[in-house]
């Protein structure tokens, strides 16, 4: 059983006084499911990668990646090869997706805002929507964010029928951005997981349709994995850089090529993990940690091919749906910063694959907010959801019977824009910030009012700063009615600063 400290009587209190706070118009439960629908309702299997970006085989991030068993599920399903996190950073981002809610319209942009489902406890997340509908609802792994560390109940305990146990967390140290060969294949996290929701559910004839969630570990840090997975790449210094890595000579903001188009607000977006690539690059390990990730990449991939194996050889394999999607993206020391906390294409650009009924195979550039995936979801498998969720519908999309469901995706971050420590957000307007992508083009609105804007079609990784161009004038403008007007303001206060400073890296 948890212990209960005063960090968690803490964190509930002042929690809880929050959430009152937020108002009755935030709170409120929205009517919801009617009655559940008969037929033969499809299955669900909703993986949640962490901290994975575009660094996949069939997405062709980095020439070198390891994901055979993602390329292969998307060979079968639709691949989506523009899909956007709606925020760059666990909360927010799974607090939108589990949720169907924006993140300027609950105020929950970064891992210091509030938890959602302990504020909001009759809000329907989307595994509820399932759950009322019917469905077994189950899970392993990290699902939502806060507690899925500490705390040994469910998140949001009153969306799940059947959570399984939660394994046993390696104690990896306290210094965050490490790696090393370590361990055996199967026993790692994810692969135990893999393995649990594999002999409890997915091989397992059930007398109702499931809703199955798998919430990986990897690829985020510490980038310690079995010496195996490293064992399917080069040396180092036989591996190419970051392909968005445009002056690896200068690790120095002052004098890096891509950073001196830069306003104001977009380098203290930078320095937010500045600290990071001084010291990567400094001490020569570049490649180095690039070879860490891809080699947690590469298990996350095993994992989910052990699952995917599970299910395709058991009682239900032509009847689920299979969504695997990641929270967020990652830099590795593109424009001198490492993680993700930015709005650039590498930390925003996700890996996103439906495959099963219904959905028609072909790889698709259409654009995708993960927020999508509740309407999404609750749409195909016929499942009643509230009527005020945020996000677009593709189910008919997916089916093939229509056209792209957006022109555009909005993203948003928070930071200080500036202030000594772009960690830190206030309340002020001057501290929210929006992407806006296009099919053609990413512009960035920061809250002080700094702009960039990139032209995809000849600029994939986002070198060229196009927005004081006069030639630009008439799209910078287009592009800017689709920042939010009235964002929500952050959602703070809710956590004391001894949680948030464990919860940031997260
Ligand atoms: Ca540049």
């Amino acid at each position: 059983m948890e212990p209960l400290t005063r960090r968690r009587l803490l964190v509930n209190g002042a929690e809880a006084a929050a959430g009152a706070a937020l108002g009755a118009a935030a709170m409120a439960a929205p009517a919801v499911a009617r009655a559940p629908k008969g037929g033969d309702r499809p299955n669900v299997f909703f993986v949640a990668i962490d901290d994975m970006n575009d660094w996949t085989g069939w997405q062709g991030g980095y020439p070198l990646a390891s994901t055979p068993n993602l390329d292969r599920l998307a060979g079968q399903g639709v691949g989506l090869h523009r899909a956007y996190a709606d925020a760059p950073v666990c909360q927010a981002a799974r607090a939108a997706v589990l949720f169907g809610r924006y993140p300027w319209r609950t105020g929950i942009y970064t891992n210091a805002c509030l938890n959602w489902p302990r504020v909001a406890p009759d809000r329907v997340s989307l595994v509820r929507a399932f759950k009322d509908a019917g469905y077994l609802t189950t899970y392993t792994g990290k699902i939502h964010h806060m507690d899925w560390r500490w705390n040994t109940a469910p998140n949001d305990p009153a969306s799940w029928t059947d959570p399984l146990p939660r394994p046993q967390w390696a104690d990896t140290g306290k210094e965050p951005l490490i790696w090393r060969a370590e361990g055996t294949r199967e026993k790692t996290e994810d692969m135990r997981c893999a393995r649990l929701m594999v002999e409890k559910h997915l091989s397992k004839r059930h007398d109702r349709p499931f809703f199955a969630a798998f919430g990986l570990r990897k690829p985020h840090p510490k980038w310690v994995a079995p010496q195996t997975y490293f064992d399917r790449f080069p040396q180092a210094d036989e591996m190419p850089y970051p392909l968005g890595a445009l002056d690896t000579l200068h690790s120095a903001m002052a004098r890096n090529e891509d950073v001196k188009d830069l306003p104001e607000a977009g380098r203290a977006m930078a320095r937010q993990r500045y600290s990071d690539h001084l010291d990567i690059a400094g001490k020569g390990a570049w490649k180095a940690y690039v070879k860490g990730y891809l080699a947690c990449i590469a298990e996350a991939d095993d994992a989910i091919g052990v699952a995917l194996d599970g299910l395709a050889k058991g009682p239900n394999a032509s009847n689920t749906i299979v969504v695997v999607w990641s929270d967020h993206g990652w830099q590795l020391g593109e424009k001198c910063t490492w993680q993700k906390f930015t709005l650039w294409e590498r930390a925003l650009r996700v890996p996103v694959i439906f495959a099963g009924p219904g959905v028609k195979p072909r790889a698709s550039r259409a654009l995708f907010s993960t927020t999508d995936l509740y309407k999404t979801l609750t749409s195909l498998a016929g499942v009643d959801r509230p009527d005020d969720i945020d996000g677009a519908d593709h189910a008919a999309f997916l089916k093939g019977k229509a056209k792209s469901a957006r022109d555009a995706v909005v993203s948003s971050w928070a930071f200080d824009v500036d202030g000594d420590d772009p960690a830190k957000i206030s309340k002020a307007r001057r501290d929210l910030h929006f992407s806006v992508r296009t099919e053609s083009h990413r512009l960035i609105a920061y809250g002080n009012g700094d702009l960039e804007l990139y032209d995809h079609r000849v600029d994939p990784y986002e070198w060229t700063n196009l927005a004081e161009r006069k030639s630009e004038r008439d799209r910078v403008a287009k592009m800017l009615e689709r920042v939010p007007k009235t964002p929500a303001p952050p959602a703070l206060g809710a956590k004391s600063s001894e949680v948030a400073a464990a919860d940031d890296d997260d």
